[in-house]
């Protein structure tokens, strides 16, 4: 339960972090569909605070379900799900539900409520005092109590014990399951009991078209801190921030590979483990260290998103970013709230200070290469001399090599045939022989991947 994405066997969701409802209903258009992407995260898209220097983590002060944000309209949040789902992708909501702003801060939110935190007053849903916890600061992750009912860097924290809050956030949720999309990011899962976030998934309703809506819940357990993964399994997936750091580092050290995955170290079961390279808030050193991997180290960044996706563990979500100088920097804008087109150049990347990790050749052709192998399992491993390869079942074969360049004969496990390298788009190919080995070469420092599946281009 909790776990479909909603998406007919898809395996990959990117986050657009930032974009506007109406750039990202033009990707789902031009790119993601025809891809292979399941859905995209879509950044919160209820009302949130203005602060003046307009930095990306207003929208995690909210201040009402309304959907008006700096993304766009509830009317524009509507068209998008609708022309994305027309194409086969779906959307699925970063929802704020743990908190409302910060403390010390009053006004008008994005879609023009008043509000007044430090009276707990948020008219525009409403919620009052007694919805709130007694103010109290997260200072001990040792203790789970502190951790759910104390504030988060003085964010109001919402009591969900209360059968009222339970009642607005369903909601909440269910309008945007009405609207049509496929399922929630939880921001700040970790601070809510899981009974908590159970009871207002009771109170959900189906999607429209059956089923349970996806949900993958916030989580950062790297060990250490009483608070388990595993505590939310049972809700949807989780967040294992543990594979980021495990892929960041086995990327500079190519030995790590055969192991990134670690049970002994209490990672998620991969049917429950939401997984990705980076994420918006380490990316720029928010929410905790380890050593993540960033599109400011390309080559590195690459070879880690394609092992992500060649890997057989986890659900996965591509990270796609904009450029940035400092960790509060907002999305590129000319000023004021509003937010820049994501122009397209002709080599297909982005432009306007959008970086599309997502469409970068090793990145959003493995897309296609997780989708032909789910639910196969890795066979043929090989790790030696900075090279890395390995078949999914009989259904694809990966290889990779940590300095671009790679010339070997190798066991593929796939029938015998000729194959286009995915990341190529077929400028280069494999031949696989009766007995399924192939002449293996890379020969790209920029790119050093090869994927090839079984019923792709040739
Ligand atoms: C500041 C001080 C506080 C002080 C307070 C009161 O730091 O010590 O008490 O003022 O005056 C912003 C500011 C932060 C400020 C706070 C409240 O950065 O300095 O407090 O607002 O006004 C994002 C950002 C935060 C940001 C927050 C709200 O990362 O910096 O805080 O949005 O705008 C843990 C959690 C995990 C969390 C992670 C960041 O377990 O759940 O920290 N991750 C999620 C999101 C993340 C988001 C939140 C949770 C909160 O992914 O993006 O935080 O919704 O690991
Ligand atoms: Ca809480």
């Amino acid at each position: 339960e909790y776990t479909d994405p909603h998406c007919d066997g898809k395996q990959t969701i990117v986050h657009l972090f930032e974009w506007k409802w109406a750039d990202i209903a033009l990707e789902c258009e031009r790119f993601l569909s025809k891809k292979g992407f399941c859905g995209v995260q879509v950044s919160p898209a209820n009302e949130h605070i203005y602060k003046d220097s307009a930095p990306w983590w207003q929208r995690y002060q909210p201040i009402s379900y309304k959907l008006q944000s700096r993304s766009g309209t509830e009317a524009e949040f509507v068209d998008m799900v609708n022309r994305c789902r027309a194409v086969g992708v779906r959307i699925y909501v970063d929802v704020v539900v743990n908190h409302m702003a910060g403390l010390g801060q009053s006004g008008v939110g994005s879609a023009g409520s008043n509000f007044n935190s430090d009276n707990y007053d948020f008219p525009g849903v409403p919620f009052t005092r007694e919805h709130f916890h007694p103010h109290c600061e997260i200072k001990n992750y040792g203790d789970p109590n502190e951790v759910r009912n104390c504030y988060l860097v003085a964010l109001t924290d919402l009591d969900q014990h209360n059968d009222y809050v339970r009642d607005k956030i369903a909601e909440f949720l269910n309008h945007l399951i009405d609207l049509g999309v496929a399922g929630f990011r939880v921001d700040a899962a970790k601070h809510m009991w899981p009974a908590d976030i159970s009871a207002i998934q009771q109170r959900l309703k189906d999607l429209p078209e059956g089923g349970r809506p996806m949900f993958y819940h916030e989580v950062i357990d790297q060990g250490g801190e009483p608070i388990k993964t595993q505590e939310y399994t049972g809700l949807g997936y989780v967040t294992e921030f543990r594979y980021s750091i495990k892929i960041g580092q086995a990327v500079q050290n190519f030995d790590q590979l055969g192991n990134v995955v670690d049970f002994g170290w209490g990672m998620t079961d991969s049917g429950h483990a939401f997984v990705f390279v980076d994420n918006h808030d380490n990316q720029r050193g928010h929410g905790g260290g380890g050593s993540i991997m960033t599109f400011k180290r390309p080559r590195e960044y690459r070879m880690a998103t394609a092992y992500l996706l060649a890997n057989d563990y986890g659900f996965t979500r591509v990270m796609s970013s904009y450029d940035f100088h400092s960790s509060d920097q907002g999305p590129p804008s000319s000023g004021g709230q509003n937010i820049k087109d994501v122009t397209i150049n002709g080599d297909g990347s982005c432009g306007n200070g959008w970086i599309c990790e997502h469409r970068w050749p090793s990145i959003g052709n493995m897309v296609a290469f997780r989708n032909a192998v789910a639910g196969t399992s890795k066979q043929n491993f090989y790790l030696q001399n900075n090279e890395v390869a390995f078949s999914r079942g009989n259904k694809g074969f990966f290889a990779m090599a940590k300095n671009g360049h790679m010339d070997k004969t190798l066991q593929t496990g796939l029938p015998a045939g000729d194959y286009c390298n995915l990341i190529t788009e077929c400028r280069t190919k494999v031949t696989v022989d009766g007995s399924g080995n192939a002449h293996i070469v890379i020969n790209d420092p920029n790119e050093p991947v090869l994927a090839i599946i079984v019923g792709g281009p040739s």
